[in-house]
């Protein structure tokens, strides 16, 4: 270990657990011939040993990874459309009943969630910085501010819209490391009775898949339910609920509340139980984790060596941001993967971050098929597996590295 690192929550002393090295910035697609300055940081991760909080060690500024060009659209996944769509319409029935409610989401993205609200004709109000995203979420009829949701944007927000009586975010409260700020804004813009909810990925699920590639830049924060429960109550909230989801590779909806105001479900207790009783956050765990990860590299380099030295070829399926730390750190190159598709048009003919991959439409794929796809978006194996199940029909296979590497 070099320096002493320090809890971004609670200044506790953070032990780290693996270093990924040298990373670029995950979501940094380059055009070709812009390959010059890229942007390194060294990507490492470790466990706070005072509130447990997993956390990363370097941080990178926020506005290099989210602003205009950042490529990356919730909507691209059918499966992820229909589960936003779910939750909007839960949301509906439960928290947005009273009279003329209003749901502020942190982190709205293309909308995703917020156009079935703003069908629904609810008061809503969507604030995501990527201004990208952001302006595909206004074409959808949603409600947006393009900014940085922090204590100073709720304030403006809470002074011209009134109390909110749901915060909603997805996949973002993880990424700001600047966290006491958002708990700030929430105290400020949250409605008395109000609830604030999150879904982020879950760290059992991480380590217990060995899902390495879930941890680069824009993943500062890794949560379990233990150290969200801490977070929440130094921030003097209360966690009051949380809720197991099959998506993204295994996460959790928390919901928290002001103290007292909701009852906390028997589910707190029961998460709390499992994560003591399989020492999530004990350091056996991490250092079987970090066995683990080291296999998993070496044995996707050995499959991928072997394939080429056989005269296989293999093409990458999903230009995720993930992929970025599986690529980099494990060292694939465009020898090993010629390119990778991808059906994100603001991805399609750039390269991929540090490994210069070059992406390409899905339309690349069967033009004519590898005799193996590497599916990066792991996450949404069903859905990409049915929608190109002629690959598979044609003698085409499948490689997965979570959670060990197999062919399929
Ligand atoms: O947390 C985050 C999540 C929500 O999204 C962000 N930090 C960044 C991003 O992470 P990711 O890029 O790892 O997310 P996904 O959802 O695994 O990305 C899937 C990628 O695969 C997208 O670039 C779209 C692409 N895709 C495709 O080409 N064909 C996806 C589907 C479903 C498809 O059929
Ligand atoms: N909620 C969507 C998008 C997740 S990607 C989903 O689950 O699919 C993360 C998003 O968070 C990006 O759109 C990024 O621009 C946004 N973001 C990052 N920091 C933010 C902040 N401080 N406030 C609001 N949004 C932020
Ligand atoms: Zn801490």
């Amino acid at each position: 270990m070099t320096d002493m690192h320090r809890c971004r929550i609670c200044r506790g002393v953070v032990a780290e657990f693996f270093d990924f090295g040298r990373q670029p910035i995950s979501d940094a697609f380059l055009e070709p011939g812009q390959v010059e300055n890229e942007f390194f940081f060294r990507l490492a991760v470790g466990v706070c040993q005072s509130c447990t909080m997993v956390q990363l060690l370097e941080e990178v500024p926020r506005d290099r990874m989210f602003h205009h060009g950042y490529p990356y659209r919730s909507s691209e996944s059918t499966f992820m459309s229909k589960h936003f769509e779910q939750v909007a319409r839960r949301f509906l029935e439960t928290e947005l009943t009273g009279d003329d409610p209003f749901v502020v989401e942190i982190g709205s993205n293309d909308g995703v969630m917020l156009r079935t609200v703003s069908e629904a004709g609810v008061r809503h109000l969507g604030v995501d910085p990527s201004s990208g995203a952001a302006g595909a979420a206004a074409t959808a009829g949603v409600r947006v501010r393009t900014d940085f949701f922090e204590e100073s944007s709720a304030i403006d927000i809470r002074a011209a819209d009134g109390p909110a009586h749901l915060i909603f975010s997805a996949n973002t409260t993880s990424h700001i490391p600047y966290i006491d700020s958002i708990f700030r804004g929430v105290d400020a813009l949250l409605a008395d009775d109000g609830v604030f909810v999150f879904e982020e990925r879950y760290l059992a699920d991480i380590i217990g898949q060995t899902a390495f590639d879930q941890i680069y830049d824009e993943h500062f924060y890794l949560f379990s339910i233990r150290s969200v429960q801490n977070m929440a109550e130094r921030f003097g909230f209360q966690l009051v609920d949380a809720e197991h989801l099959p998506v993204h590779g295994g996460a959790v909806r928390y919901t928290i509340a002001r103290p007292g105001r909701r009852k906390p479900t028997r589910a707190i207790d029961d998460f709390l139980a499992r994560e003591e009783a399989d020492g999530l956050t004990e350091p056996a765990a991490f250092e079987r984790f970090a066995t683990d990860v080291r296999k998993v590299r070496d044995d996707l380099m050995a499959l991928l060596r072997k394939l080429r030295a056989d005269g296989r070829t293999v093409v990458g399926y999903g230009a995720t941001a993930k992929s970025a730390t599986a690529v980099n750190y494990c060292g694939i190159t465009e020898e090993l993967v010629p390119f990778a598709c991808d059906s994100t048009p603001a991805k399609q003919g750039k390269l991929m971050p540090g490994s210069h991959i070059p992406v390409r439409a899905p339309s690349a794929f069967g033009n004519p098929y590898p005799d193996y796809a590497l599916l990066f978006a792991w996450n949404h194996a069903e859905e990409i597996m049915l929608k190109e199940r002629e690959f598979r029909d044609s003698g085409g296979r499948w490689i997965l590295y979570v959670p060990n590497v197999h062919v399929v």
